[in-house]
């Protein structure tokens, strides 16, 4: 961070109040992922990614942007990134996840919204995310209330464009769901100042098809071996975390390397617990970085996380687009659509694909038991919890539901409970 002060300062970070929040955040990480034994040798690379969050990394994403490359902000995996990184570059998560920045959001926002959004709003305040202060401009979404209000509020603050992501999938909302594809790419092209290709995007998709295959690859080794966990589940979040941030191409490498020796830790029966650990599913909202309460309790309890259902996780890389014989634009958009709409956020109603999902990927992980973690006042993943966990009960299939914020009051609580749950499986 010492080395980009002057960077940070031109891009209007805080840099004082930066430095010590990278502070805090560095020691969490330290403390809490560079201490648990056995780790494989490849996370070096995520480690070192770490102390360069908000630094190099963000002196990359300026390098782009001094080529006149674009850099947008999102709070949704609805964005179609494929088409940023086509167009040479950056598309990246906003800060989201910490605690701090929160009082100050509420200055602005109501209290009682989703903490996911109070923090990113309260970065934006604070001038304390460095990928904020990069970005051309952030990319929001109707997905639910508080973001889709929330970006009027935004937008005096930061430049902000909003996709409008239909709440069903029927024939007509598709349509209107492919022309707003359509126009992302038009205002990717208004800040490079020249025309997208075909072939250009067809690239970004090659490369994102690439990372979410590495991401599956890690999935798969991490959590379909019954005896055999070889990364902890809190190492496994945080590389999903991280590839929000990530430059697509190395990120893909570098999880391609860590698959590699997990191949081989599975083949030497390398594991990071023990033998039995309760291997445990978790499902729900996204958990951004340095959200790391949950995965801490859980894997502190004696139980390890062999999934993230959820937006950091397996919603964001199960599926990718299909690029076979696209011959124009319009096929590409409509293809992206099609992978696009096959996310079953809990914005959507009905969203039952949602729940023979999870019931599937518990059989097929052959899990002990399921988390349903929901970040206070997200109405839609609050109220699906009672469809899902009823699908579940109907299943046999062990779940705790816990609903939390960011705040470290109920760490305690959250522990309590996780061990009782883990007793009771
Ligand atoms: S596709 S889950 S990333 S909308 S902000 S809905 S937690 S109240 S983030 Fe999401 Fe896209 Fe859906 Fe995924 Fe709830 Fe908070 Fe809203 Fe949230």
């Amino acid at each position: 961070v010492e080395l980009h002060k002057d960077l940070l300062s031109s891009i209007g970070v805080d840099v004082e109040r930066h430095a010590k929040m990278m502070g805090m955040g560095l020691a969490g990480y330290q403390a809490g992922f560079m201490s648990q034994p056995n780790r494989p040798k490849a996370m070096a690379y995520f480690d070192w990614f770490m102390s360069e969050i908000q630094a190099e990394r963000i002196a990359e994403i300026n390098a782009l942007k001094a080529q006149k490359k674009p850099a947008v902000g999102t709070f949704c995996i609805f964005v179609p990134e494929e088409i940023v990184v086509g167009a040479g570059g950056a598309c990246f998560g906003l800060c989201g996840g910490a605690n701090p920045p929160i009082a100050d959001a509420e200055t602005e926002l109501p209290r009682n919204i989703c903490p996911l959004i109070k923090s990113a709003y309260g970065f934006k305040l604070q001038h304390t995310c460095a990928y904020t202060q990069s970005a051309d401009f952030i990319y929001g979404e109707t997905t639910c209330e508080a973001k889709k209000k929330t970006w009027e509020l935004l937008g005096k603050h930061h430049p902000v464009h909003v996709m409008n992501i239909p709440h069903m999938k029927r024939e007509k909302d598709l349509k209107m769901w492919q022309e707003e594809i359509k126009e992302f790419k038009e205002h990717i092209e208004e800040v490079t100042e020249k025309k997208l290709s075909l072939q250009e995007m067809l690239n970004g998709v090659k490369l994102i098809n690439a990372k979410r295959d590495a991401m599956k690859r890690l999935d798969t080794l991490r959590g379909m071996h019954p005896d055999i966990m070889p990364i902890s589940g809190k190492d496994a979040l945080f590389i999903s975390q991280m590839s929000f941030l990530d430059d697509p191409k190395r990120f893909t490498q570098k999880v391609n390397e860590l698959c590699d020796e997990l191949d081989e830790r599975i083949k030497e029966k390398v594991s990071v617990f023990p033998e039995n650990t309760p291997r445990i599913m978790v499902l729900g909202t996204p958990i951004a970085p340095p959200n790391w309460k949950l995965h801490t309790a859980v894997e502190g309890s004696g139980a390890c996380i062999i999934n993230e259902e959820g937006c950091i996780g397996h919603r964001y890389f199960k599926d990718n687009v299909d690029i076979e014989g696209v011959q124009s634009e319009d096929e590409l958009y409509a293809r992206l659509m099609q992978r696009y709409s096959k996310i079953d956020c809990a914005c959507f109603t009905p969203n039952t694909g949602r729940t023979d999902k999870i019931v599937q990927m518990y059989k097929d992980r052959k899990a002990d038991g399921v988390i349903y973690y929901t970040l206070s006042f997200c109405h839609t993943y609050n109220v699906e919890s009672h469809l899902v966990t009823e699908a579940l009960a109907k299943e046999g299939i062990p779940c705790l539901v816990i609903e939390s914020d960011y705040s470290p009051e109920d760490a305690g609580q959250i522990k309590t409970r996780v061990e009782a749950f883990l007793e009771s499986i």
